[in-house]
């Protein structure tokens, strides 16, 4: 039986802004549905702060010079979520069958409260029962060894702390193969790649100081009122000083028009809010990569001109000479680009993008954000080089108040890669490894996550371990990857709640509940800390201090730990128990692998702030084969991959205010103003009478990707919205199901989640 929610769906526009009483209402409702103790209280007060606990929702940094309350709503539902009082027990396994729960919604899944004891699939009764954590790691270890390393998969989330990733990141190595797929590879990757190859580093080169030295903000396909909201308040200051935002994005997203400060009692009080964006341009899903040439063809333009008459330079000319590649190529495309074909492929007109360059070549120092909306296209990667080639054009990176600012996802999915969790052999210290630990690590390179996808629908990959995470709901083809999943040897999946994958068994499978990074770590030497890194390359310390849900929870080092010791031979150089005793230890080990990023690791790990990493092309040092940053003139002008036809759409599949990726916290988009039902289909009003439906009428939306499957997603309520014509919107994951495991950006393998091609059925 699937449960149902009470409340009955209702559509309407919100005009509330961003932040103001709709966060604190939001918080009111959340904290009782969790049934959380005073203690989540008191821990809301320790979040995000030096030697509190790091956020475990998104990766926006954690300033030195903390608010009172340095957590956002969407932080503080994390929290609730994490310490809530609810538990799913084995007496909650006993009732219900995998069968039954398969037809429960992701919410109800989670909201069941947290994973209390190890558990192992009984195939006979299509249950599972609680064992012991011997049984569990013995039978992982029996069923993993004998399998060829290349058919195992090592799959981890970005939550998970810098000292379980390198530890699984070795314990896969040791093991034989760099089947690290990652949510990174759905997510980021298009950054990783792009400005690897473009300014030689795969982060962002900018710091939260930045917000205070620049004077435009260029902010294309990010949300920041849902994903990153303490950011609102670094937009919300520089444009007290007057900073332009110019934003590109196909949805009038709240948080990117107003903001009221919760935080600021007088702007509570007086309805006060501020404007950020000062230019809302509504590009067309894929258009991006049109509307950042046509800017630079205006700038370039003009450069010329100024030139042929004398005038001062709009380009930074000693900077592209000095510091730049192919500054040539780059410039003649944009000449050549012709405005109507830049006008039809971005949605928008040369008068607004004219208005957008003219901001840019006034500015003195611009910062360029970006999200999901430039990373999960086919086109991705050719975005994320865009982004780089505007910066460059007037010298916008390695100095105050100018660079590329990519918005991680996950609280430390950054440092994840940081520390080794990457199928990429180039992107591993292989011989201080074998030096380390007298070992040949692997450097065949590994798979990715569509990669994985692949191996588990063609059945090459037999067996998948997932550190954290909701994989088989988070990945494309979920239709296809569901019915493949139960052919897999064996499914370990770590874990905090109940979720869809877990009830997706292979021949053997453990469902093992781990610690979350709130509650307190006790090993043998005392209580432990743990680490992360932001979306601005900073490392913090975070120590849990709550209670933890059941004495049974492991944390996930000793989890990795305690499998590796059963798959690996033993090997006096990496004692687990001893890292394990002590997670300084395990610092050390990274520190001596890293030397160069993590010097001092456990003296820095409470810098208020967090400790920097460093970046090279923050300081004009470009490792790149040219030793210079290079441009990239794009290859064709729209990122979707694919040609428009009569009735296919550009489907953007969205996150809610009320979610946390697969996690769904609630049934209310306050922003976008749904509320009660996630079953909502983004709709033009022009293409609704063009396609024949009405608002509130019930559709279904089919992939049209021109393979021959059918992929099919039932029961979507016809939705009018501000959108432009030809895109749609539908919430992720639900729509997972529309997407092709082969519709995934070029180069970086990120699935193409802002631009599926799909056609509405009646
Ligand atoms: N509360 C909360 N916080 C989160 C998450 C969460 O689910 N909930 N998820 C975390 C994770 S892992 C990540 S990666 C981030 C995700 O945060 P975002 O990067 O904000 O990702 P999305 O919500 O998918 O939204 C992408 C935005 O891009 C726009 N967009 C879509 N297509 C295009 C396009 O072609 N061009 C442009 N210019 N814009 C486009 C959409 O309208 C939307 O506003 O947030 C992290 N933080
Ligand atoms: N269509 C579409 N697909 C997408 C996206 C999209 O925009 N559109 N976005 C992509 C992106 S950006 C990402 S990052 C991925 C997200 O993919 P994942 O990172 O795999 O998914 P999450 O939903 O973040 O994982 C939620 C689960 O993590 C577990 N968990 C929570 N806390 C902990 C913990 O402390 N330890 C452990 N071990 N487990 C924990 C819980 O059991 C929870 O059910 O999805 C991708 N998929
Ligand atoms: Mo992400």
């Amino acid at each position: 039986m699937s449960k149902q929610r009470s409340d009955k769906p209702e559509i309407k526009p919100f005009a509330g802004p961003a932040g103001g009483w709709g966060s604190v209402r939001s918080l009111a409702e959340i904290l009782p549905r969790e049934r959380v103790t005073p203690d989540a209280l008191l821990q809301l007060a320790r979040q995000n702060k030096p030697h509190g606990f790091m956020c475990t929702s998104c990766a926006w940094p954690k300033p030195a010079d903390h608010h009172p309350a340095e957590f956002c709503e969407e932080g503080a539902k994390a929290t609730a979520w994490e310490l809530t009082t609810l538990r799913t027990t084995p007496e909650f396994f006993a009732q219900h069958t995998l069968t039954e729960l398969r037809d429960w919604k992701d919410y109800d899944l989670e909201q069941h409260g947290r994973l209390t004891h190890p558990l192992r699939y009984d195939a006979a009764t299509d249950k599972y029962v609680a064992c012991s954590w011997e049984e569990a790691f013995d039978a992982i270890g029996t069923a993993l060894r004998p399998l060829d390393p290349k058919s195992v998969a090592f799959y981890s989330s970005g939550r998970t702390c810098l000292e379980a990733s390198y530890m699984y990141g070795l314990m896969a190595r040791m093991f034989g193969n760099q089947n690290l797929p990652d949510s990174s590879n759905m997510c980021h990757e298009s950054t990783s790649v792009g400005l690897k190859a473009a300014i030689g580093v795969p982060v962002g080169t900018t710091r939260l100081k930045d917000f205070e030295a620049c004077d435009a903000i260029f902010f294309f396909g990010q949300n920041v009122g849902s994903n990153a909201p303490r950011m609102l308040h670094d937009l919300r200051s520089a444009r007290k000083r007057g900073v332009e935002i110019i934003t590109f994005n196909p949805l009038r997203e709240r948080g990117l028009e107003r903001f009221t400060n919760p935080q600021s009692p007088i702007e509570m009080l007086t309805g006060g809010e501020t404007q950020i964006s000062t230019q809302y341009h509504q590009v067309k899903a894929g258009g991006d990569i049109a509307a950042m040439l046509g800017i630079a063809k205006f700038v370039i333009e003009w450069d010329d001109a100024a030139l042929a008459v004398g005038d001062p330079p709009v380009l930074d000319h000693d900077f592209i000479a000095q510091h730049t590649h192919d500054f040539r190529a780059f410039a003649d495309a944009a000449r050549a680009a012709e405005w109507a074909d830049i006008e039809r492929e971005s949605g928008l007109e040369r008068s607004a993008l004219e208005q957008a360059a003219r901001v840019y070549a006034k500015a003195k120092a611009v910062l360029a954000i970006y999200g999901m909306g430039l990373t999960q296209h086919v086109k991705g990667v050719e975005n994320v080089r865009m982004v780089v080639n505007l910066l460059l054009l007037r010298g916008n990176i390695g100095r105050p108040g100018a660079g590329p600012t990519p918005v991680r996802g996950h609280s430390n999915v950054q440092g994840q890669r940081t520390v080794g969790i990457t199928e990429k052999t180039e992107l591993v210290p292989v011989d201080r490894l074998k030096e380390l630990y007298g070992f040949d690590p692997p450097t065949e390179k590994g798979l990715d996550t569509v990669e994985t996808c692949r191996g588990v629908i063609d059945g090459s990959v037999k067996a998948v371990i997932g550190l954290g995470g909701n994989f088989l709901r988070a990945v494309p083809e979920t239709a296809a990857m569901e019915e493949a999943w139960p052919r897999l040897d064996l499914s370990v999946q770590i874990a905090t709640k109940l979720n869809r994958n877990h009830l997706f068994a292979g021949k053997i499978t453990y469902l093992l509940p781990c610690l979350g990074r709130i509650e307190e770590d006790v090993q043998e030497t005392g209580p432990q800390a743990v680490s992360t890194e932001d979306s601005t390359s900073c490392i913090h310390g975070s120590r849990g201090k709550s209670r933890p849900a059941s004495p049974h929870l492991l944390s996930e080092p000793r989890i990795v730990a305690e499998i590796a010791k059963r798959i690996l031979p033993p090997n006096p150089r990496v004692d687990w128990d001893n890292w394990v005793a002590d997670y300084g230890r395990i610092r050390d080990a990274i520190e001596a692998t890293y030397p160069a990023i993590f010097r001092g690791y456990n003296k820095r790990l409470f810098t208020p702030g967090g400790f920097w990493k460093g970046n090279k092309a923050a300081e004009r040092v470009w490792q790149t084969p040219s030793g210079k940053a290079e441009f990239l003139a794009p290859t064709g002008l729209s990122a979707t991959g694919f040609a428009d036809a009569e009735g296919r759409f550009r489907l953007m599949t969205l996150r809610s205010n009320d979610q946390f990726n697969t996690t769904i916290y609630g049934y209310h988009d306050r922003f976008r103003g749904v509320k009660g039902t996630r079953d909502v289909l983004f709709i033009n009003r022009e293409d609704m009478a063009a396609t024949g439906v009405s608002e509130g009428q019930i559709v279904a939306l089919e992939s049209d990707a021109g393979d021959g499957k059918l992929r099919r997603r039932e029961g979507l309520i016809v939705t009018p919205y501000d959108i432009p014509r030809g895109c749609l919107g539908a919430y992720y994951p639900e729509a997972n199901v529309l997407m092709p495991v082969e519709h995934h950006a070029e180069q970086s393998h990120v699935p193409a989640a802002k631009s599926v091609p799909v056609r509405i059925r009646i």
